[in-house]
């Protein structure tokens, strides 16, 4: 594979002075909340809550990621534009591959890099001759969205599409309105061709097209044709509007990582000033807009497929490291699995996949919770909600509550290594930290302690035998509300750092 130079191929890498763009571009409702709170001396009244589109979003917990163009068939990972559209001709694709691997390994959607930024479209676009239309593939009339917009149904998988605003090949790129008209005229043609989609990836990288300029985007107008032509499709970028990048492309979250964010601390994709970073892994529990955070990251050290990486694929281990440090920290994970020059996934990646299923079923098998006694400072009759895996049905100590404990007595001495803890988020985010004792017949002792909690807390711990614990909520920004407490054994492979992402 030709690297050209970089060891890993991160759109921060073509951030800085050129990611013009999203200034000015919040939607209208993040709009109004800006104007309401400049300046204010005290935080909104009014806590943000998700949207049904990104509660269902967040517990979904695994969406994947298909990276395929020009690039899988000339070995790199940033296309310059320049590629002939005839060296994609993958040999056997297969998307019903892709979908069936997904769905049998727990995930719920995928999202399809339908133009990367080497400006090569997976659909027979009118917009451009640079697409499948001008490959040998299919004799010409193929077209890849198609086939894995299909698959995805016929899967029953959410669909989703990447389509790259920087374009390498696209002569009107850094023309301003001109690129607009085209990029809103390719988002059309796949918003409205595809049936329904749950997601649109709008990546943050931008650097110089074939003119050599940059393009300032028009995001609000963008936006706007999201809306209008799929509502409930849910937009990622740095600055959202409706989900947010996690700040890194290694799968963690942060520690402490709330879902609501301050639209001003990111105000547009690739921004990168000193707080960018705190403020994409950590969220803001002051923050007006509900706007969680998505972790996405390779299987492999490349987003594309390369034969020399094949000894490199994640193994299923690894990836369950990932799935504590994302889906445990309150985050989605996204995880890209590229196809091959066959258009297929790769056997080592689907063996590793299938691993990290069976590791996380083998993981959730047994929860030493169940059957507990549940004692709680306040509310007792919720209290043994928590042990039950029903989203509508959850504890809380009350609603003037910013603090409160539940106690939690097992059928029988246990040993657990993982404790899962669940907040209530269609109410908001509002846990701030917490503490958790146990006894093992010699009076509390503290075992873990944590910040936010969220959709899910993964906290992993030195294998621990007792019978009796407690989950302390320290302080909460309002009423905390937990839905879920479990407790579980992490597959026979030893206990990890929390931060553990293999070798
Ligand atoms: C980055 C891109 O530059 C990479 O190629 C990849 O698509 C990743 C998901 O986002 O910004």
């Amino acid at each position: 594979m030709t690297m050209e130079g970089s060891p890993r191929w991160t759109r921060r890498g073509v951030l800085g002075a050129g990611a013009a763009g999203l200034a000015g571009a919040l939607a209208p409702a993040a709009r109004a909340g800006a104007a309401a709170t400049a300046g204010a001396a005290t935080p909104p009244a009014a806590r943000p809550r998700p949207s049904a589109a990104q509660l269902a979003w967040q517990r979904e917990r695994l969406a994947m990621f298909v990276h395929f163009t020009v690039n899988t068939f000339t070995g790199r990972e940033w296309g310059d534009g320049s590629e002939s559209p005839r060296v994609f001709d993958p040999s056997a694709l297969d998307a019903r591959q892709w979908a069936r691997t997904a769905r049998e390994c727990g995930f719920g959607s995928m999202i399809l890099t339908a133009k990367h930024h080497d400006g090569f479209c997976l659909w027979p676009t009118k917009t451009t001759a640079h697409s499948v239309a001008g490959s040998p593939w299919r004799g010409g009339k193929g077209d890849v969205v198609r086939e894995f917009a299909d698959a995805c149904r016929a899967e029953g998988l959410g669909v989703g599409f990447y389509l790259s605003p920087w374009d390498r090949n696209a002569k009107v790129y850094g023309e301003g309105k001109a690129y607009d008209d085209f990029y809103i005229a390719q988002l059309t043609e796949l918003l409205t061709g595809y049936g329904p989609v749950v997601e649109v990836w709008f990546d943050g990288a931008n650097g110089e097209g074939p003119s050599g300029k940059r393009q300032r985007y028009d995001w609000p107008r963008i936006h706007r044709t999201v809306r209008a032509l799929q509502p409930q499709a849910l937009m990622f970028s740095d600055a959202g509007p409706d989900l947010r990048w996690i700040g890194n492309e290694s799968g963690s979250a942060g520690s402490t990582c709330w879902a609501s964010v301050d639209p001003a601390r990111v105000p547009r994709p690739g921004a990168n000033d000193p707080w960018t970073h705190e403020a994409l892994q950590q969220g803001d529990p002051y923050g007006y807009a509900w706007r969680p955070g998505e972790t996405d990251v390779s299987i492999r050290p490349g987003w594309f497929w390369h034969a020399e990486q094949d000894g490199q694929v994640r193994s299923a281990d690894n990836l369950l490291g990932l799935y504590f440090t994302s889906v445990g920290r309150n985050s989605k994970l996204l995880l890209n699995v590229p196809p091959t020059r066959d258009g297929r996934f790769h056997q080592r990646d689907v063996e590793s996949l299938r691993g990290f299923a069976g590791l996380r079923a083998a993981m959730l098998a047994n929860d030493f919770a169940a059957g507990a006694t549940v004692r709680a400072s306040a509310a007792q009759r919720d209290a043994a909600n928590v042990l039950v895996d029903d989203p509508a049905r959850s504890w809380t100590p009350g609603a003037d509550a910013r603090a409160g404990w539940i106690e939690l007595e097992l059928p029988r001495d246990a040993e657990f290594d993982v404790i899962r803890l669940e907040e209530a988020i269609e109410h908001g985010q509002h846990i701030a930290n917490y503490r958790v004792d146990v006894d093992a017949g010699e009076g509390w002792k503290p075992l873990a302690w944590g910040t936010t909690i969220g959709h899910c807390k993964l906290d992993r711990i030195p294998p621990t035998r007792a019978r009796k614990l407690r989950v302390a909520i320290e302080f909460a920004y309002a009423a905390p509300r937990l839905a879920r407490v479990a407790l579980h054994r992490a597959p026979d492979s030893g206990w990890k750092r929390p931060d553990y992402h293999g070798e």
